[in-house]
């Protein structure tokens, strides 16, 4: 992936940092992934006081004082270093796409809770969990879903986000732990493909999306839609602007271009916003038990 590196756009409108956040780092899990690569090499532009951490692939400080962490998630002892002077916690890690079963309750059940659970050993204030469009795959791409559309997950992995938005939403209302379900769309530097121009969330946006996470007053639990400001979005831009998102990027700047190119989809997957997710181990009409 090219990481832009002189990523501009006008300051976020959430207000300045509170004053806990003049102390203490903000956590990054999933540091080596796609998204997580981009945050770390950002974040920091921004002001932000980053410990990255990273599960299988050891990070390489880009600076002498770059604070990278390595570990698995699940291990009490693990997420005690990770979180110690942490106040917030971007969760970028896991497995993010359709995998068997127990890798991704191994990664995104077992993992995320013994985060919350550390979290609350911490007094940690907020996690931005990375949600995912997919925990609502299956509905028409003809529909525009608010944020309080019901939860239609596409795979094992979409229906894991969904379980992670459930935890945010019950760590918040139990324990006080402030959640946003960051319902990430494509996150890509371009769009690609005739999907991305209703999912696309540019790497601008992602930046200013997760500074917002980060800097946004007294959220509770929130979730946002992560996505760019697309003409032929799935989704509406509500939220967002409570925490003071602001979209720079546009899908339909890119269309020509993109319609004018092959698109991969074909059958069922046009016809869900999951797009191919929704292939995956499906039954097809005609095969089902009530047909
Ligand atoms: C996701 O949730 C995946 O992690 C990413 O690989 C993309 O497939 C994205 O959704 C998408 O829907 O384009």
């Amino acid at each position: 992936m090219n990481l832009t590196t002189d990523m501009t756009f006008p300051a976020p409108r959430c207000l300045p940092p509170e004053p806990w956040a003049a102390s203490g780092k903000v956590l990054l899990t999933g540091a080596a992934g796609n998204v997580g690569r981009l945050l770390r090499a950002e974040l920091p532009r921004h002001g932000i006081a980053l410990r990255s951490a990273s599960g299988h692939q050891p990070l390489v400080p880009n600076a002498p004082d770059e604070d990278v962490q390595q570990g698995d998630l699940r291990d009490t002892a693990v997420i005690d270093r990770l979180l110690a002077g942490v106040h917030t916690v971007v969760h970028m890690a896991g497995t993010s796409i359709e995998r068997p079963l127990q890798e991704i309750i191994d990664n995104n059940l077992i993992a995320l809770h013994a985060l919350y659970e550390g979290a609350r050993r911490h007094g940690v204030r907020r996690i931005v969990f990375a949600s995912s469009n997919h925990a609502f795959g299956m509905h028409s791409v003809n529909s525009r879903l608010d944020l309080d559309a019901p939860y239609r997950p596409d795979t094992l992995y979409g229906l894991s986000k969904a379980w992670g938005e459930l935890m945010a939403r019950m760590y918040w209302d139990k324990h006080g732990i402030e959640g946003i379900a960051l319902r990430i769309g494509s996150c890509e530097k371009e769009p690609a493909n005739p999907r991305h121009l209703s999912t696309w969330l540019s790497h601008e946006d992602t930046v200013q999306l997760v500074l917002c996470c980060i800097r946004a007053p007294a959220v509770g639990f929130m979730p946002v839609w992560g996505v760019s400001d697309n003409a032929r979005s799935y989704w509406t831009p509500k939220a967002a602007d409570a925490i003071g998102y602001q979209p720079q990027s546009r899908s339909e700047d890119h269309a020509e271009r993109v319609l004018a190119g092959p698109n991969p989809l074909d059958g069922v997957a046009r016809q869900f916003q999951g797009g191919s997710f929704v292939t995956q181990d499906y039954t097809p009409p005609g095969q089902r038990p009530h047909d």
